[in-house]
């Protein structure tokens, strides 16, 4: 019964956290997971980066995809999780632009090339609660790729900010996948600012260091670079 017990105990605490196998596009979902969002090390244990320095930080990944997505400009995008996330905090959407002569299949991902597509506040309710878009669902939050949005291939960078901890200094948890991808019908846009992985967040952010409790809701800060929406 001992035996049983911690291994119930061990199941109850991964349930907490979650990982982000399938990019969803225009609701279609790659056939498998890992098919072109590329395997994270937590792809088993589900732990979350608390580093938000560590290299860790950038894709999280254990091994490059197998495949690229093709990605309509303006398409609605979304992940599978593979847990409830049932933890506070915002969603976050980068992309990088593949340099010329690479491909999204090996591409590292390194400089200063990501640039955000979406982010999301909290919200409170009549009880005084405090939600975040999609919280407790099965899927990250829909995102709109933005029409401006040049042709080629990206890394697409999906991350989830686990703040249930965050008082403490490196206890904020990132749940982060990337997916090759290759836009295709987009714009002449020119997206920016222009962030690198690691270097855009630093652990004493107040958006990652931070006590939910004490903070008026509209007054989050989420981490990183201006959203360029096209
Ligand atoms: C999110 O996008 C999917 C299609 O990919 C759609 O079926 C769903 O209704 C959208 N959800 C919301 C909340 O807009
Ligand atoms: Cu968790």
């Amino acid at each position: 019964m001992r035996f049983l017990g911690s291994l119930l105990l061990v199941a109850a605490t991964a349930q907490a956290h979650y990982t982000f196998p399938r990019l969803v596009v225009n609701g279609k979902g790659e056939d498998k997971d890992w098919t072109t969002t590329r395997k994270t090390k937590n792809a088993d244990t589900k732990q979350g980066v608390e580093n938000a320095a560590s290299a860790d930080i950038r894709c999280y990944q254990q091994a490059n995809a197998g495949a690229i997505s093709e990605v309509p400009a303006g398409a609605t995008i979304h992940y599978v999780s593979t847990q409830q996330i049932n933890h506070p905090g915002p969603t976050q959407y980068y992309l990088a632009k593949v340099p010329s002569g690479q491909s999204a299949s090996s591409w590292d991902g390194s400089g200063a090339v990501w640039f955000k597509i979406a982010t999301t506040m909290p919200t409170v309710d009549k009880n005084k609660q405090m939600t975040w878009p999609g919280q407790n669902e099965y899927k990250t939050v829909n995102v709109t790729v933005p029409t401006a949005t040049p042709d080629g291939e990206y890394l697409l960078r999906v991350e989830h900010i686990a703040l249930h901890m965050a008082m403490q200094a490196n206890k904020a948890q990132f749940y982060l996948a990337c997916s090759q991808v290759k836009i295709t019908g987009g714009g002449s846009g020119s997206p920016g600012p222009m962030a690198t992985f690691p270097g855009a967040y630093k652990s004493t952010d107040p958006g990652i260091l931070v006590n939910l409790g004490s903070i008026a809701p509209e007054s989050y800060q989420p981490p990183g670079p201006a959203v360029w929406s096209g």
